[in-house]
C-alpha cells in the first residue's frame, strides 16, 4: 500500500486495514478485498478512510473477479459498484440483492457492474446511477447512461478504469471504452469542498457469486486554474505566454512626489501548474476552464 497524500494512492494488495472502512460482508481475504463470499443475501461496502478531492477530475483503476456462482438459476448475482458518496450518514451501506450494496445511499454517484437482470434489459451491463442528493436506486430511471454490449463480467479477471475530466465520465473494461457521459459532478452530488468518500459496494440474493477487488489505484488528476467566459477571446497574457504580469504603481519621486503616477508591467515566470504542457482546456457550455495535472 502506497499513499501519496490526498493526490493518489494505490493498493497492490489490501493489507492496510486502517485505510479502509469495511461494512457488511466485506473483508480482506488473502490480501484481496472480498466484498461477498459465495453466499446468499448479503451486501457489502468498502470505503477509503477519508474524503478525497473528486470535483475537478480523477482516474481510478481496479481489477475485479466475480466467480463461484450458486443459488437460483445458478447464474450468479448481483454485481459490484464503484461509488462516489457524500451521504449525510458518512460511511453507509445500501441494499442487498438487486441493490448491489448501493441502492438507498443518498447524495452519491454510482458506476455499477451488474451481473443479474432485474428487468434492466439483460444480465451483463454497466450503468451510471445518480438521484441528486436523494436516495439512489438501481432502477433505470436513475441511470444516466447504460451499456449492455460489454465483455462478460463474470469468471474472468477484468480491469476497470473510470476517468472524470471535469466534463465526461468514461468507463473502460480491459482498456476499451464502453461508456461515456457528460456529467458535471458538482451538480449531481453535493460535495464537501470538492471532496467525497470513494469505495466499492456489492451484494448477493437467492442467486449469488463471490465478488472480489484484487487491487485499486486512485489518482486525483486535476485542479481548476481558471474559468473564462467563452465569448472572451482575449485570454489573459499568462495563459498564452506562460508569463505572469505583475502590475504595480509607483510615484516618480524624482519628478514630482504627488502629481505624477505611472503604472508599469513586469513579467515573471508562472508556476509549473499553469504551463501549457501541464494544463488542459475543458469547454462546458458557455465557459472555458483550465485545469492542471499538477
Ligand atoms: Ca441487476
Amino acid at each position: 500500500m502506497t499513499v501519496y497524500g490526498q493526490k493518489s494512492f494505490s493498493t497492490g494488495t489490501f493489507q492496510n486495514l486502517e485505510s479502509y472502512k469495511l461494512m457488511g460482508s466485506a473483508k480482506i481475504v488473502n490480501d484481496d478485498l472480498q466484498l461477498t463470499d459465495s453466499e446468499e443475501w448479503v451486501s457489502a461496502a468498502c470505503w477509503y478512510h477519508k474524503k478525497v478531492l473528486v470535483q475537478y477530475g480523477f482516474e481510478t483503476e481496479f481489477q475485479f473477479k466475480i466467480d463461484k456462482h450458486g443459488g437460483w438459476q445458478g447464474k450468479g448475482a448481483d454485481g459490484i459498484a464503484f461509488v462516489i458518496s457524500n451521504d449525510p450518514k458518512g460511511f453507509n451501506i445500501g441494499d442487498l440483492g438487486e441493490g448491489i450494496g448501493y441502492q438507498g445511499l443518498s447524495n452519491c454517484l454510482v458506476i455499477e457492474f451488474d451481473t443479474f437482470d432485474n428487468q434492466e434489459g439483460g444480465d451483463n451491463h454497466i450503468s451510471i446511477h445518480n438521484n441528486g442528493q436523494s436516495k439512489v436506486s438501481r432502477f433505470n430511471n436513475h441511470s444516466l447512461a447504460i451499456n449492455h454490449k460489454i465483455p462478460e463480467l463474470q469468471n474472468t479477471v477484468r480491469k476497470a478504469k473510470i476517468t472524470y475530466d471535469f466534463q465526461y465520465i468514461r468507463v473502460y473494461i480491459d482498456g476499451i471504452l464502453y461508456l461515456k457521459k457528460e456529467v458535471h459532478l458538482e451538480k449531481k452530488v453535493k460535495l464537501s469542498q470538492g471532496k467525497a468518500y470513494i469505495g466499492f459496494t456489492a451484494s448477493t440474493a437467492g442467486a449469488y457469486s463471490r465478488h472480489r477487488i484484487l487491487n485499486w489505484k486512485w489518482t486525483r488528476k486535476k485542479k481548476i486554474l481558471a474559468a473564462l467566459p467563452e465569448s472572451n477571446n482575449e485570454s489573459p497574457r499568462f495563459i498564452a505566454t506562460n508569463y505572469k504580469p505583475i502590475h504595480h504603481s509607483y510615484r516618480q519621486h524624482n519628478f514630482h512626489p504627488f502629481l505624477s503616477t505611472k503604472t508599469t508591467k513586469k513579467y515573471l515566470p508562472i508556476p509549473s501548474a499553469w504551463r501549457q504542457e501541464n494544463r488542459t482546456e475543458i469547454k462546458r457550455k458557455n465557459r472555458l476552464y483550465y485545469t492542471s495535472n499538477c
